[in-house]
C-alpha cells in the first residue's frame, strides 16, 4: 500500500483578487505535493476559497453585486491564478457549493447532539476584517484591532448559539503535549500552548445580523459564523457526512499549511470542534510567517491598489516565467519566520541560480554535445566522481522535503548543478579532441541533468520537463518514482541532445 499524503492551504477569501501572499502558501503546497507523488504517495492536495461571512458581503455590496456573483467572480479568479502558476490541485473547493453546506451542517449538528453547542448571549469587540470577537484586553489603545491596528473594532451584541470551547482546555493540551511535532514550528508550538494556558472561553458559532452563511438546520435566522464553516472545508473534501470510508481513508493524517495570524483557529477551535464531534484532530499544522512589503503584511483588506496591482501574482510571471516566481517564493522565503519581499531579491536570485548555474549547465552541454559528439549524448560513468555527490544530494534534498523546507531542499539540489559546473571548468570537455575522455565528462553531466530534472520537478515543473525532453529522454521528470529514479546511472546515452534557446534568459540588472 502507498502511503497517504493530504495537504490543504487555506481557503482565501473571495473579497478580492489574489496576490502573492496567497500563492505563497499555495506554490509550497504545491511543490510539497509534486515531491510526494514523486514518492509514489497517494497524494491528495486540497485549496479553494471561503465564500461566506460579513467581509465578503460588504465587498460585494461596495462593488454593486449579490454576494454569490462576487464569490463567483473571484472564485475564478484564484483558479486562473493558480493554473498560470502550475498549481496541481486535486480539488478546490468553495464553501458555497452544496457538498459544503451538508457537511457543515452535517458536524456542527453532531456537536450540538453531543451537547457542545448551546444558546447564550454574547457582547463584545468585533474586527470585521479578521471576522473576529477580540477581548477587550487584546485592543490596541482600546478601540483598535491587534492584528490591522489602524482598523477600530465594532461592538456587537447577539444571541447566538456558543461552542463550548472552555471544555476542551485539557484534551487541546494533551493532544499538543502528546504529539510534540503536530505544530510547527516550535515557537508556534510554544504559543499556542500558552494561549490554551491562559484559559479558553466558550465561542460564538452563529450569526443573526447577516444572511450571508451556511443556515443553522435548528435554528431558522441563524447562519454559521464564518470561521466555523470554512474550517470544515478540510473535511468537506474528503467525504466527511457523504463517504464516511473515504473520510476515514484520509482522515486525520493531514498537513495543514497556514500563515500564523490564523494560528487559533486550526490549532485551538478546529482541533476543539473535532473532539466535540467525536474525531481526532488534524495530524499536522505546519505555520509560516508573513512576506512583507516595507515591513507591513500584505493582504487584500489594508494595502493600497498600487501596492497590491505590483504584487498580483501575473505581474512577476510575467518578468520571471512561472518557474522563477515558484523558484524564488521557495528558494528565498524560509518557511517559518517573516521574510521581506523585494523585486531585486527575486531578480539576483533567478540569475544566479536558475540562468547562471541551471540554465548555464544545460546550455553548456548541449553545446559541446553538438560540437564534439555530433549532438548524440553519451553514457555516464558509472564510477564517476559526480555519482556521490548525486547521492548525498537526493539524500538532503528528500529529508528536507520531508521537514516541509522547500528553500533547504532546493539548497541542497543545486548544490550538485554547481559542483557538476565546475567539474566542467576543470575538465573543459570544449577543449579537448573528441574521444572516450571527453564523452565521459558529457556523459556524467546529463546524468546530472537527468537527476536534477527528477529532484527540482516539484518547484520548476516546466523547465525540468523541457530539460528532460532536451536531453532526449521520453515521458516526464515529473512522472518518475524516487527514491530509485534518482539512482546513478539511469542515462542511457546514445540520445539525441538538443540545444534550444536559452531556457532563463538572464535579466539585466
Ligand atoms: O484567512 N504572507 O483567508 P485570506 C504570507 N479565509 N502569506 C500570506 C500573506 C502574506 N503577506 N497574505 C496572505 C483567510 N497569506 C481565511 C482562511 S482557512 C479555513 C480560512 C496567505 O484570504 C497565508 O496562507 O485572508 C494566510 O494564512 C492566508 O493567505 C490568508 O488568506
Amino acid at each position: 500500500m502507498p502511503d497517504r499524503f493530504y495537504v490543504t492551504t487555506p481557503i482565501y477569501y473571495v473579497n478580492d483578487a489574489p496576490h502573492i501572499g496567497h500563492a505563497f502558501t499555495t506554490v509550497i503546497a504545491d511543490a510539497v505535493a509534486r515531491w510526494h507523488r514523486l514518492l509514489g504517495d497517494d497524494t491528495y492536495f486540497l485549496t479553494g476559497t471561503d465564500e461566506h461571512g460579513l467581509k465578503v458581503a460588504q465587498s460585494a455590496e461596495a462593488a454593486g453585486v449579490s454576494p454569490q456573483e462576487q464569490a463567483d467572480r473571484n472564485a475564478a479568479r484564484f483558479r486562473e491564478a493558480w493554473d498560470l502558476l502550475g498549481i496541481s490541485y486535486d480539488d478546490f473547493i468553495r464553501t458555497t457549493e452544496p457538498r459544503h453546506h451538508a457537511a457543515v451542517q452535517a458536524l456542527l449538528s453532531r456537536i450540538k447532539d453531543n451537547g457542545d453547542i448551546e444558546l447564550d448571549t454574547y457582547e463584545g469587540p468585533y474586527c470585521v476584517s479578521c471576522e473576529a470577537y477580540y477581548q477587550e484586553g487584546e485592543l490596541v489603545d482600546g478601540e483598535f484591532c491587534p492584528i490591522h491596528k489602524s482598523k477600530p473594532v465594532t461592538r456587537l451584541k447577539e444571541e447566538n448559539w456558543f461552542f463550548r470551547l472552555s471544555r476542551y482546555q485539557q484534551r487541546l493540551l494533551e493532544w499538543i503535549e502528546g504529539n510534540p511535532d503536530v505544530i510547527q514550528p516550535e515557537g508556534k508550538r510554544n504559543e499556542v500552548l500558552g494561549f490554551i494556558r491562559q484559559g479558553l472561553d466558550d465561542v460564538s458559532i452563529t450569526r443573526t445580523s447577516l444572511s450571508w452563511g451556511v443556515p443553522v438546520p435548528w435554528a431558522p435566522g441563524h447562519v454559521f459564523y464564518v470561521w466555523y464553516d470554512a474550517l470544515i472545508n478540510y473535511a468537506t473534501a474528503i467525504g466527511l457526512g457523504v463517504d464516511e470510508e473515504r473520510f476515514a481513508s484520509w482522515w486525520p493524517h493531514v498537513h495543514h499549511l497556514i500563515g500564523k495570524e490564523i494560528i487559533r483557529f486550526h490549532c485551538v477551535y478546529w482541533p476543539a470542534m473535532l473532539l466535540a464531534a467525536g474525531l481526532e484532530p488534524p495530524h499536522h499544522v505546519h505555520v509560516h510567517g508573513w512576506l512583507l512589503l516595507g515591513g507591513e503584511k500584505l493582504s487584500k483588506s489594508e494595502s493600497g491598489a498600487a501596492k497590491l496591482t505590483d504584487i498580483a501574482p501575473a505581474r512577476l510571471v510575467d518578468d520571471f516565467g512561472v518557474d522563477g516566481f515558484r523558484y524564488h517564493f521557495l528558494r528565498d522565503v524560509p518557511f517559518g519566520p517573516d521574510s521581506d519581499f523585494t523585486y531585486e531579491r527575486v531578480v539576483d536570485r533567478y540569475n544566479a541560480d536558475l540562468a547562471n548555474n541551471l540554465g548555464n549547465l544545460l546550455s553548456r552541454v548541449a553545446t559541446v554535445v553538438a560540437k564534439k559528439c555530433d549532438g548524440i549524448g553519451p553514457a555516464p560513468r558509472p564510477d564517476s566522481p559526480l555519482a556521490a555527490v548525486a547521492a548525498e544530494v537526493h539524500d538532503a534534498t528528500a529529508r528536507a522535503w520531508a521537514d516541509f523546507q522547500p528553500s533547504l531542499a532546493l539548497e541542497a539540489t543545486w548544490r550538485l548543478v554547481r559542483e557538476t559546473n565546475a567539474f566542467l571548468e576543470e575538465n573543459e570537455p570544449w577543449k579537448a579532441e573528441p574521444g572516450p575522455a571527453v564523452d565521459a565528462v558529457l556523459g556524467d553531466a546529463l546524468e546530472v541533468l537527468r537527476i536534477v530534472s527528477i529532484l527540482a520537478s516539484p518547484a520548476i515543473p516546466t523547465a525540468t520537463a523541457e530539460i528532460w525532453r532536451r536531453i532526449g529522454l521520453t515521458g516526464r521528470p515529473d512522472e518518475q518514482h524516487l527514491p530509485a529514479a534518482a539512482a546513478w546511472g539511469g542515462y542511457p546515452g546514445g540520445l539525441e541532445v538538443v540545444k534550444g534557446a536559452p531556457l532563463f534568459p538572464r535579466i539585466a540588472t
